[in-house]
């Protein structure tokens, strides 16, 4: 069993977690925020087999695009922290998937 962490842009987060809920696989969507651009992103937690793995990353493959986003070095969380930068723009990606073992999974 694993437990897959897959960091996405929000605009992703519905049509992603439905492919992978139409392919049977359970979903949790957690609201997070990188701490680079300090603007809301998507975690989705998906516990799986071993062998889905392939498929987890297919699907978020296919369904999470690849954007350039602007830094705003005003956004009030952040407020100073890129002072001296001026604003550019970067790559976020896609997914940045992280994959853990799980040592147990229970439902009551
Ligand atoms: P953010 O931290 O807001 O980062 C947004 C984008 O800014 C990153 O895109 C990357 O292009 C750039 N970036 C981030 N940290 C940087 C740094 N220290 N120096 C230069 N450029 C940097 P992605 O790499 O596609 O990451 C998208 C989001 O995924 C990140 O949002 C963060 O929430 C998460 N993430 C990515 N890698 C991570 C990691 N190793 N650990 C935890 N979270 C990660």
């Amino acid at each position: 069993m694993k437990l897959v962490l897959a960091i996405i842009n929000n605009d992703d987060s519905a049509i992603a977690a439905s492919a992978l809920t139409d392919r049977g696989f359970f979903v949790t969507k957690l609201s997070t925020t990188g701490g680079f651009l300090l603007v809301g992103n998507t975690t989705l937690l998906i516990g799986t087999e071993d062998n889905k793995i392939e498929e987890v990353k297919s699907v978020l493959k296919q369904f999470c695009i690849t954007r350039k986003q602007k830094e705003v070095p005003t956004s009030s969380f952040g407020k100073g922290l890129h002072y001296n930068c001026s604003p550019g723009e970067v790559e976020v990606g896609g997914a940045t998937l992280f994959v853990l073992n799980v040592d147990s999974y229970d439902k009551f």
